[in-house]
């Protein structure tokens, strides 16, 4: 586009997002980037539904027809004037509801709706739980199912259920965000791009079994979901590896961190794990 001298700008696939609680700056809020709101500066979501591209299903992702809902989504922002392909008129989802027992922290309900007009549409989908809690999920602070027999890639967990009361899933994932040893300081704030090109950065997400479990063969979507609950728990080894076991062999121990963490029976010792401050 740029060569052909139209203006171009690609967006940040993620991390970006609006002040909120009053502040003027979204860094402001804390010092340790502790947002909840998560509204972005522009939502390729919205912009995808918009394109024709797909629509927002069930658990609130875009799902493709293509690759159903396993697609992470880019955007260029550009003067050129496109004529835009018509919205969607297929529904790649089935309502089988799969996405609503993958999660860890169930944020989406399976009964409940709430809905988004885009391009003079109306787009229904599952109704979403508060954002702290698929922070406190796929950031990895809690990756245990909720019949503790399968888990995400974190090998962490925090009491569960949580509370019904918003201010105190917002107040957990506050907390557990702060005490993270990894997480806090300058690097709450690296953008998506930052987090994955520089070299010393490893970005870990734990968890997007809401995405992933539909992609493209209607019949994957079952398979996966079986493979997830019956694939045991994962568990943090004594050689730092995240290793999946049997859900028996694995041993819950406390940290410093307010978060537990699962490690294999053999491996287990009494004492608890040392404090690294
Ligand atoms: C915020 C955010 C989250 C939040 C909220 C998600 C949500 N459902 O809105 C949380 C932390 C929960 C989250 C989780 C995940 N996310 Co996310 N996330 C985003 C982000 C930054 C914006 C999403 C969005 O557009 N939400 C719509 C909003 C803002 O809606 P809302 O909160 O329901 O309603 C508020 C708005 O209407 C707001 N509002 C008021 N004024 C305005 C003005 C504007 C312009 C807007 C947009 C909103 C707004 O007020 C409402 C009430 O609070 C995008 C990146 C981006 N910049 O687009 C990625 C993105 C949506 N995430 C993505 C993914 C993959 C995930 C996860 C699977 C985790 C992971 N491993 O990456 C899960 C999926 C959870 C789920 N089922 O939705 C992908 C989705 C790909 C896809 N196929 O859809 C994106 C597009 C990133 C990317 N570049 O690919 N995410
Ligand atoms: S798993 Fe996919 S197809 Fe099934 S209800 Fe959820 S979004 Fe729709
Ligand atoms: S990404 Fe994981 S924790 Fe977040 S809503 Fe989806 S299934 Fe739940």
């Amino acid at each position: 586009m740029k060569v052909k001298g139209y203006d171009a700008v690609g967006i940040e696939a993620n991390s970006i997002y609006r002040p909120e609680d009053g502040a003027t700056d979204a860094k402001t809020v804390s010092g340790f980037g502790l947002l909840v709101g998560l509204v972005p500066n522009l939502s390729h979501r919205y912009r995808a539904v918009a394109a024709g591209i797909g629509q927002l299903w069930w658990s609130d992702n875009l799902m493709t027809p293509q690759f159903g809902s396993a697609v992470f989504l880019a955007t260029v922002l550009t003067s050129t004037s496109m004529e835009p392909d018509p919205l969607l008129e297929e529904d790649p989802c089935d309502k089988c509801k799969l996405c609503t027992t993958v999660c860890p922290v169930e944020l989406i309900s399976n009964k409940q709706t709430m809905s988004v007009t885009i391009a003079n549409r109306e787009h229904v989908y599952g109704r979403k739980g508060h954002n702290a809690r698929c922070i406190i999920g796929r950031r990895g602070y809690h990756g245990l199912g909720p019949n503790e027999k399968w888990s995400t890639w974190s090998t962490f967990s925090v009491d569960y259920p949580f509370s019904d009361n918003v201010a105190d899933v917002i107040d957990l994932s506050r907390r557990v965000r702060s005490a993270d040893p990894d997480r806090q300081s300058t690097r709450a704030f690296l953008t998506q791009r930052e987090r994955c090109f520089n070299p010393n950065e490893t970005y870990t997400n734990t968890c997007a079994n809401c995405g992933l479990i539909c992609w493209e063969k209607r019949n994957d979507w079952e398979e996966n979901r079986r493979l997830l609950m019956e694939s045991g728990v994962v568990v943090l080894n004594t050689k730092g590896e995240r290793v999946a076991v049997p859900e028996g062999e694995a041993v819950e121990m406390d940290t410093p961190y307010e978060v537990r963490v699962a490690v294999p029976r053999q491996e287990a010792r009494a004492s608890p794990i040392p404090s690294t401050s």
